[in-house]
């Protein structure tokens, strides 16, 4: 399992859950410093930034790419997949296929579908939202196949989706779509609105899992609020998760401090 720190060079408002923000050099020192092994970057458009500014730039801090985050393409951009207008599911669809492309250059850099997939509130019927969905998650998990790229489905809490909020719901979605690429992404902070069981419900989807948030109840560092993280990672470790755990908390009181005693309190909880 490899820590995790979300960052991003782009602006970003102050409650955004990402916990360093500033040029390349700024935040890669900055995760480095504060003992993580990988970065998840927050990209808006994989293929208008420097990737090999940011591949020889990982390499030079000897940090990982875990995972991109792709939420910019519909807060900024408002591009969804589940557009039932056909340039912008085509328009959604390519993005995140400029990510695959991107992320294939990494060993585990897991593409995150989270709000990029739009809401059922943003279609004119729940037929449409699935049908427009569905076709546009067949069509990059084909170009995520070619490249063997893994998409996490990230399964979000009510208040910000109206839709994948609990990983049994991911599960089905899953099946569907039929692609071994297109696995689980869950979050701690999500988890605790959704799940009523969340050891059972982890333990029964552990093959798709492909990608974890840590945040606690009140999205500051894990060990700020009263998730049990300890309990938690014994989880992770029941189902032999190999892969990262990426903190996605709001950088309170400051990015530098939340980073530093995340990163502290997870290595004590989850690393033996
Ligand atoms: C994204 O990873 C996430 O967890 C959402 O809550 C973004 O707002
Ligand atoms: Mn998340």
């Amino acid at each position: 399992m490899i820590l995790s720190a979300t960052c991003t060079t782009n602006q970003v408002g102050p409650n955004a859950p990402i916990i360093y923000r500033g040029d390349l050099e700024t935040v890669l020192t900055s995760a480095k410093d504060a003992g993580y092994g990988g970065v998840e970057m927050h990209i808006r458009d994989s293929e208008t930034i420097d990737k090999g500014l940011l591949k020889d730039s990982l390499e030079r801090f000897g940090l990982e790419l875990t995972s991109i985050g792709t939420g910019e393409a519909y807060n900024k951009d408002h591009l969804f997949l589940s557009s039932e207008d056909k340039a912008v599911r085509k328009a959604a669809v390519e993005r995140i296929c400029g990510h695959i492309r991107h992320a294939k250059d990494y060993r585990h850099a897991v593409v995150i579908l989270g709000l990029v997939r739009g809401k059922t509130s943003n279609c004119s019927s729940r037929k449409a939202y699935d049908d427009c969905l569905l076709e546009s998650l067949k069509a990059c998990a084909e170009e995520a196949e070619k490249y063997g790229v893994y998409m996490g489905m990230e399964m979000i809490n009510r208040y910000e989706c109206d839709d994948l909020n609990r990983i049994e719901e991911g599960e089905a979605l899953i099946e569907k779509v039929g692609s071994r690429f297109l696995g689980i992404h869950i979050d701690t902070y999500h988890m605790n609105i959704e799940e009523g069981d969340i050891r059972a419900a982890i333990v029964r989807a552990k093959d798709e899992i492909v990608h974890v948030h840590v945040a606690d109840n009140d999205r500051w560092y894990p060990g700020h609020g009263h998730i049990d993280f300890e309990s938690f990672g014994k989880i992770l470790k029941e189902i032999s998760y190999p892969w990262a755990v990426a903190v996605e908390c709001r950088p309170y009181p400051d990015g530098l401090t939340a980073g530093k005693l995340a990163a502290d309190n997870l290595k004590k909880w989850f690393v033996d």
